[in-house]
């Protein structure tokens, strides 16, 4: 890989990249849900935490089915967050405390209450109704195909009026756009250009790996694998829904809307084995600027990567040389998925912390989990993620209630109570407790931000795993840091003297003083990460 200077190095390979789930952030307007001057409020808090980059999931008008995934207009503030001026406050605010904001692009699927798919389903012969994928019924009066919806049942939606039934990958009411239209790709290009002339620092871009689909319409094959428990969803091998190639030429034109500005990006949400991931930078690096790197999340689509070191070893070490010229990055939660502190053990949160931030390539941290916050409890009667209800499990809820400011009224997140209960431990899990205490999981991702963003080797430097006893994994940074964790429960002496005799202790997940170390003998104790430089 050519190794990038730090002064080369473009804002969204250096910077932390920190979701925000919107209607979980802070409320300002005491309705319960969390909006854009909630956001506003709160930008000293996340200057503070040394992050780069603010993404937003959706705040465009909404009928909120999939709260927000589905757009009923791609163009404007959903009054719900607040009003366009206020986005605009909010986005210069955030560019003068040097933040960038990128917002979420949703372009595979519209709501069904988007005024282009009412005119689409309005007739036949209505000029918009190719912006869809409409079809007649199969020989047997069923849908037109087995496509199958990821929410569960079939993905084809009988329209009693026009005769036809619509496609959508999601729920019946996020209807498919249909990208081979031309007309199609040109709106979405000019509601990418209307938030980059507003200023926007790029998007993430919605299941963009989806875009295109099989244009003869075949049935998809039974999966072989599927057992028992899956999401429905999964009994199908779909060969025909994803990664088509015309995706890829789809990207490069939404690439090239990107390059109308100066160093704007995007960060596509793939789904994909690492070495199909990888084609999404494009052959010319021309596709997207980091396709999300969920592999430190799911092995596969239906089982989570377990906190092993030999596992996480071997995926790094693949996906680092799979990225070729491309910038590598990593993920470990986001609103789909449940928390990582609750997925890999609370002993493990602050080393899974520390590999996320000292791999080489841009990070991306969720909301909350840098005060530690693990999944919430929902009781049956509050859910509300739909996917949940489709299929029957707990869905996506617990990783999406309320920020834990304080250990106030509905934890400082709002003056009435939350649209989704606060986590119970937020009287002892919060901000303003975390503040005070110098050696809490926020003052040691501060402590880490600071070292990373002070350190050229953490951001640019190149990456070699070292070899090291089964239950660690550690790796090098350049030519001057290294990082070793401890994934088990066992306190342990390791000879890292190959690389350096001795070498300075910069930060552990103990936050213990800074201090010189033979590395003939350095010594972790269970499920500890440390960061020396060498
Ligand atoms: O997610 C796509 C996706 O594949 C996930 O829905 C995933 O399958 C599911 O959450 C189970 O883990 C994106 C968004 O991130 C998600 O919130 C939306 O619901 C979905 O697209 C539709 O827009």
């Amino acid at each position: 890989m050519t190794q990038t200077s730090v002064q080369k190095a473009l804002w969204w390979q250096r910077g932390i990249i920190y979701q925000i789930y919107p209607r979980s952030f802070q409320d300002s307007s005491g309705n319960g849900v969390g909006d854009l001057n909630g956001v506003r409020s709160r930008l000293p808090y996340l200057a503070s935490l040394g992050i780069g980059t603010v993404w937003i999931s959706p705040i465009f008008p909404s009928p909120m089915a999939d709260f927000g995934y589905d757009v009923a207009d791609y163009s404007a503030v959903d009054p719900l967050f607040g009003t366009l001026e206020d986005f605009d406050t909010l986005l210069s605010e955030a560019h003068a405390l040097g933040l960038k904001l990128v917002l979420d692009l949703v372009p595979n699927h519209s709501s069904d209450q988007n005024e282009w798919f009412l005119e689409s389903r309005s007739s036949r012969d209505n000029p918009k109704r190719d912006w869809y994928l409409w079809k007649d019924a199969g020989p047997d009066g069923g849908p037109p195909n087995n496509w199958q919806a990821w929410f569960g049942g079939s993905g084809w939606e009988w329209d009693e009026r026009t005769g036809q039934y619509y496609f959508h990958q999601f729920l019946k009411q996020q209807p498919d756009l249909n990208w081979r239209n031309p007309e199609v790709r040109a709106a979405i290009f000019d509601a990418m250009r209307f938030w980059l002339n507003r200023g926007v620092d790029g998007f993430r871009v919605d299941v963009i790996w989806l875009l295109a689909k099989d244009e003869q319409w075949r049935d998809e094959p039974p999966n072989p694998d599927y057992t028992e428990g899956q999401i429905s969803y999964n009994k199908l091998l779909h060969i025909h829904t994803q990664h088509q190639p015309h995706t890829h030429e789809y990207i490069r034109e939404m690439r090239g809307v990107l390059e109308e500005y100066p160093e704007r990006m995007m960060v596509g949400e793939i789904f994909a084995p690492l070495e199909t991931l990888v084609t999404y930078y494009g052959e010319q690096n021309n596709e997207c600027h980091l396709p999300f790197n969920f592999s430190l999340i799911l092995k596969t689509l239906d089982s989570y990567t377990e906190w092993n070191a030999g596992t996480i070893r071997e995926l790094v070490d693949r996906y680092d040389a799979l990225c070729g010229d491309g910038w590598p990055n990593y993920v470990l939660g986001n609103h789909d998925q449940p928390r990582f502190k609750s997925r890999f053990g609370a002993e493990n949160a602050r080393a899974a912390t520390l590999l996320l931030l000292t791999l080489r390539g841009t990070p991306t941290f969720y909301y909350g989990d840098e005060i530690g916050m693990v999944n919430g409890i929902i009781p049956r009667e509050r859910i509300q993620d739909p996917f949940a209800l489709d299929v029957e499990s707990a869905g996506r809820d617990p990783e999406r209630t309320p920020m834990q400011w304080d250990g106030g009224q509905n934890a400082g997140f709002s003056s009435v109570e939350p649209w989704l209960p606060l986590n119970p431990d937020f009287e002892t899990v919060n901000v303003a407790a975390q503040e005070a205490d110098p050696y809490s999981d926020l003052n040691f991702f501060r402590a880490l931000t600071t070292l990373r963003n002070s350190s050229e080797a953490l951001q640019v430097g190149a990456y070699r795993s070292l070899e090291a006893p089964e239950e660690v994994f550690a790796y090098l940074r350049g030519e001057n840091v290294l990082v070793a964790i401890n994934f088990g429960a066992q306190v342990l002496e390791l000879d890292l003297s190959s690389v350096a005799p001795s070498g300075k202790l910069l930060l552990s997940t103990r936050m213990v003083e800074a201090r010189v170390l033979d590395l003939k003998l350095v010594k972790l104790e269970p499920h500890e990460a440390v960061i020396i430089s060498i």
